[in-house]
């Protein structure tokens, strides 16, 4: 038998992980972490394992296919192309370029293949109906970036390794394993701060995995931190703490915005007390070494953008900001800025509704409605990539129903899903451990520089098609639709460039001058230190300063100011991510999900009492948007008033061709979200803080 152990990084998240996959006679038999990888130092979670899975995995596609009237049928991938190609032309002939609609979802980021070849295939659409994860996601974050830095994706991340106060909003990094933060072994590295003599401080209307290592916690009504972090700022300054660098302008702007948000204001809104307030702003102020982070639950809510760009404020007036134990901006090999531009927001509105692109992509929110509304520019066909919005995106029944009234719709996708089961053409891209990996987009967010290259650790089946060879074969097949450019040209040589020579002229170009073969000689990877100080020469504003006073930012306080307090009798609900469920996908993977069932709604035992409750029992949680029946579980974790439900459940439609184990047998979460609620500065969805009731099935 032959066995051989190889080196690989885990894609699943974006901890990026190093791990030893052991291979016998070409079957994955083990996966462990890598002591040698200078980021992860041998830490994995439980997904890692489950990579073999996704290789052996019986359900995923292995060849194109085509819906027909009698099932799905096989066919060659030339074949696919062609149909696929002259299906989105007709369609944009009919009825205009924008008739074709695209939705990019998260697995693409983790993708080296998608992140070479796919930009320049969705450019060749033509379409202004773009629209991806992004914004029901990291959108404030990268609007705040683009603001006050000028760039979309030059973010500054927490330095934990060196910090001795982390304040936490809206993060659950023991169960998410860290975002916008590549940090891997989070828990390790908050034991190692701890250690330190530093704390921690969480903000979340869950007590959750983390809130409970951590050394404070405090509930807050969700959708509100906006609140709270203002009256955070507004302490500071008047306490005289705030000092600006050299490079900094609008400080005064901030001081007399923020002067109505006293923390008693924001007391009576968040529900965490004036005192607690006015003491985390001071202890914050004082720290030696103060990182401010904010997550999915102060982004995916009504005042996301706000939220984010408070967060950089209070990090900037305490001298946080580039300086060691602070937040800081990484420095990877490969440069990921160049690679996306710096980014505009609403220099065109969406259709039906006017929500504003940002980056050239509309709000998802807004998808179904481009595609049921009639009128010109209505979206007639769509296009969906390593995505499945019908579980992921809110009001998900409403797209649901609209792709089933598509003229046409290709995926590139894995798996026939809720989804994808729409899709007339499916084309299934080789699964990670067949692929060559860096990781462009996470060193990028790292926490420390480091790089590493790694081989694909099986070879791909003559038959199987990597992404990037798809994106690349549709992209010159809608090239050659038109006559030959210069523009053109230069998009068909990049094409036909593979994703290992984009990565050496990138690591080639890249500040450390390394190259493939340079990496390839250390397969853990290599360490290039921890973050260094960057301003203001690493600023994209002309200018070399930053602008606090972003009008687009201020202009939303009279929204916040006319938030209403009061609560009758409803329940706010809110999302949560386990350690053992990954997204919308994977649930598929037994040796993922086993355990016991964790698709419940969590509701305060006070919350269960007060609407004739009992734990366990079967209720309907409905919105503006809809209902689904759930589970209850009674938590002590959650803060009364609010309600959490996990999204990525609601498998077993019709037509998908999941096999789905019974710990993830729930409804979708985004079934009750509503389209219709986002944070109306740049239109990110606002999954969390939506109103529901609960009421007894
Ligand atoms: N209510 C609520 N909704 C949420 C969130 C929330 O917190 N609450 N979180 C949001 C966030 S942060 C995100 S990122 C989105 C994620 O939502 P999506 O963008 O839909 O991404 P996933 O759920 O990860 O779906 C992965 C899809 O990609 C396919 N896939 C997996 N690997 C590959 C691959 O290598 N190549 C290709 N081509 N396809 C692949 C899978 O089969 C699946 O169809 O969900 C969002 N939705
Ligand atoms: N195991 C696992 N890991 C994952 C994923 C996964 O599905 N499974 N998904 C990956 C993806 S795509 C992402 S984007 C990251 C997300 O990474 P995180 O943001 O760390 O993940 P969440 O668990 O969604 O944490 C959001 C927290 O916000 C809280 N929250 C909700 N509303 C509010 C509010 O109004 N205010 C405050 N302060 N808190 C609020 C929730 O209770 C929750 O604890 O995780 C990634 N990692
Ligand atoms: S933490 Fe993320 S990158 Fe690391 S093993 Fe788990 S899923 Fe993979
Ligand atoms: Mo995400």
């Amino acid at each position: 038998m032959a066995t051989t152990v190889r080196r690989t990084s885990c894609n699943l998240c974006e901890a990026i992980c190093g791990v030893l996959v052991t291979v016998e006679d070409g079957r994955v038999t083990d996966i462990r972490g890598d002591e040698s990888d200078p980021l992860s130092r041998g830490h994995i979670c439980p997904k890692a394992v489950a990579l073999r899975d996704l290789q052996d995995d019986p359900d995923r596609l292995t060849t194109p296919v085509r819906r027909t009237a009698d099932g799905w049928q096989e066919i060659g991938w030339d074949a696919a192309y062609d149909l696929v190609v002259s299906n989105l032309t007709e369609v944009q002939r009919e009825h205009g370029r924008n008739a074709v609609g695209v939705y990019l979802g998260n697995p693409n980021v983790h993708s080296l293949g998608a992140l070479t070849h796919l930009p320049t295939m969705v450019r060749q659409l033509k379409t202004r109906n773009r629209f991806s994860a992004t914004s029901i996601d990291q959108l404030p974050h990268m609007l705040a970036s683009y603001l006050l830095y000028g760039h979309q994706l030059m973010i500054a991340v927490p330095d934990i390794d060196r910090t001795s106060y982390l304040l936490m909003l809206g993060a659950n990094p023991l169960a998410s394993n860290g975002s916008m933060m590549t940090a891997p072994g989070f828990g390790r590295r908050l034991k190692d701060l701890q250690k330190r003599g530093g704390r921690v401080v969480v903000i979340d209307p869950r007590r959750t995995e983390t809130a409970a290592v951590a050394d404070e916690h405090h509930f807050v009504r969700p959708g509100t931190d906006a609140a709270f972090l203002l009256a955070l700022i507004h302490q500071v300054i008047a306490n005289g703490q705030a000092t600006t660098a050299s490079y900094v302008d609008g400080l005064e702007a901030v001081e007399q915005a923020v002067e109505p948000w006293t923390p008693e204001r924001a007391a009576g809104i968040t529900g965490i007390d004036a005192d607690v307030i006015r003491r985390i702003a001071d202890e914050f102020a004082t720290a030696d070494r103060a990182a401010c982070y904010g997550r999915v639950g102060v982004s995916t809510q009504q005042f996301g953008a706000l939220c984010q760009w408070a967060i950089q404020v209070l990090n900037i007036i305490t001298g946080n900001l580039d300086r060691p134990g602070g937040t800081m901006f990484p420095r990877p090999a490969v440069n990921a800025l160049l690679g996306l531009g710096r980014g505009h927001v609403g220099v065109w509105r969406s259709r039906v509704r006017g929500l504003p692109e940002f980056g050239g992509e509309l709000p998802v929110s807004t998808m179904a409605e481009e595609i049921l509304t009639p009128g010109d520019g209505r979206i007639h066909a769509m296009v969906t990539i390593a995505g499945n919005p019908v579980l992921s995106t809110p009001n998900g029944r409403k797209l649901d129903e609209a792709l089933d009234t598509l003229d046409f719709m290709v995926a590139v996708d894995p798996y026939i899903n809720e989804t994808t089961r729409h899709a007339d053409v499916i084309l299934p891209p080789a699964p990670p451990l067949e692929r060559d990996h860096y990781d462009v987009i996470f060193h990028q967010l790292a926490v420390r520089n480091t790089s590493r290259w790694n081989d694909a650790v099986l070879p791909k089946p003559e038959q199987a098609r990597h992404d990037w060879e798809i994106f690349r074969d549709l992209a010159l097949r809608l090239l050659s639709r038109t006559p030959m450019s210069r523009r053109k040209v230069l998009a068909s040589a990049r094409l036909r460039m593979s994703p290992r020579r984009i990565v050496d002229l990138g690591l080639r170009i890249g500040p450390y001058r390394l190259s493939l073969r340079k990496l390839r000689n250390s397969p853990g990877g290599i360490d290039l230190g921890p973050l260094q100080p960057a301003l203001p020469g690493a600023l994209h504003h002309k200018t070399k300063r930053i602008d606090l006073a972003q009008r687009m930012i201020l202009d939303d306080l009279p929204r916040l100011a006319a938030l209403a307090t009061g609560n009758d009798g409803e329940l706010l609900l809110i999302g949560r991510r386990h350690l053992r469920n990954n997204n919308s996908w994977m649930h598929n993977s037994a040796r993922l999900v086993k355990g016991k069932p964790r698709h419940q709604l969590l509701m305060n035992p006070d919350d269960l009492a007060k609407h004739d409750l009992s734990d366990g029992q079967l209720v309907n949680v409905s919105s503006a948007a809809g209902t689904v029946a759930v589970e209850v579980a009674s938590s002590n974790d959650m803060m009364p008033g609010v309600v959490s439900l996990p999204h990525g459940f609601g498998h077993g439609r019709p037509g998908s061709r999941l096999s789905v184990a019974n710990q993830v047998a729930g409804p979708s979460a985004n079934d009750v979200t509503d389209a219709e609620f986002t944070d109306t500065v740049a239109g990110t969805s606002a999954v969390n803080g939506v109103p529901v009731t609960v009421t007894a099935c």
